[in-house]
């Protein structure tokens, strides 16, 4: 009908939904969006990537954010699609958009997330087949933000394939981080890293393998507590701001590590959007349209600041 397919904010989507309005972005904004995949995961889904560029022919910073690491987390995917629909659809965001290019994966883990939505709603993992559990194979798979290697497996992390947080056989072993590797590693323009998990409202940065600070740690904490503001002012409930370590738990291999300490994007933070429901997890649908919208002040405070580098 020429009306173009709308994302629900009502609802969490499934991972064809997510696919299809990207989709009908790519099909409705030609000039500005270009639709692909990061890579492919272990049960042979696309992993959805959107590039947002008024032009530039790719020489502008860049703005990488993903969500979904983690399967359960079904609020970051959709602040991920709120972010793309407010800088694709609303022309108020407009300057965001003039002199920054924005590289957005809503959902590097569907696998687990549609394993999430259909039959076992706390999955956290990937759903790759390692060394199966005794007894059981519903625990397989890797968490994908202890994969990363950097410092790899040396806090906060396991190498039992049974555990939550396990490490995997060895750093990048999953095809979604190695995806987000080779993706990040070849795109020198990264500027900013934000990547989306729940729940508990933290804004983190590195390191998440040692309490020691990065030495630039002033810059982040200036950032983070700017865009923390931003989103009071709109409703929201404070976030902690600090390293991993310092203000949540030490966890070494987690996305935010790497992307600073091996792939040099200075600016990177993992960002604990709210919980709800009875897991924490499982904030209601309706919830969703409140919680992305009132994080939204936050996400245009990180452009604004890299627009005006
Ligand atoms: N939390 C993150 C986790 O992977 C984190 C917190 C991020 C710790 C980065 C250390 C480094 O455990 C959730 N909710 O996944
Ligand atoms: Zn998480």
């Amino acid at each position: 009908d020429g009306m173009g397919r709308a994302i629900s904010f009502t609802k969490y989507n499934r991972y064809d939904e997510i696919q299809a309005y990207l989709q009908e972005l790519a099909s409705s904004y030609p000039s500005i969006v270009t639709v692909g995949s990061l890579g492919t995961s272990s049960e042979g889904r696309a992993i959805p990537l959107i590039k947002i560029s008024t032009g530039g022919n790719g020489n502008r910073p860049v703005v990488f954010v993903d969500a979904g690491i983690h399967a359960r987390e079904w609020i970051a995917p959709a602040m991920a699609l709120y972010i793309i629909q407010q800088l694709v659809e609303n022309p108020s965001n407009a300057d965001l958009i003039a002199n920054v290019d924005w590289h957005i994966v809503p959902l590097l883990n569907p696998d687990g997330y549609e394993y999430s939505q259909t039959s076992y709603r706390l999955w956290r993992k990937t759903r790759s087949v390692t060394t199966r559990c005794t007894g059981s194979d519903t625990k397989n798979g890797v968490d994908a933000n202890r994969n990363f290697d950097f410092h790899w497996m040396e806090v906060g992390a396991s190498s039992s394939p049974c555990s939550e947080t396990y490490a995997g056989p060895r750093g990048f072993s999953e095809p979604e981080t190695a995806a987000l590797r080779d993706y990040v590693s070849s795109n020198r323009n990264i500027k900013l890293y934000l990547t989306f998990h729940s729940y508990g409202n933290y804004l983190l940065y590195p390191w998440g393998y040692t309490s020691t600070l990065p030495s630039d740690w002033r810059a982040l904490d200036d950032l983070a507590r700017k865009a923390n503001a931003a989103q009071v002012a709109a409703g929201g409930s404070s976030y902690a701001v600090g390293s991993s370590t310092n203000v949540l738990y030490a966890a070494a291999g987690g996305s935010d590590d790497w992307v600073k300490g091996v792939a040099g994007v200075d600016l990177s933070y993992t960002i604990e959007l709210p919980g709800g429901g009875i897991y924490g997890f499982d904030l209601p649908a309706s919830a969703i349209s409140r919680t992305v919208s009132t994080f939204w002040p936050a996400v245009r405070v990180y452009g604004e600041y890299i627009a005006a580098l």
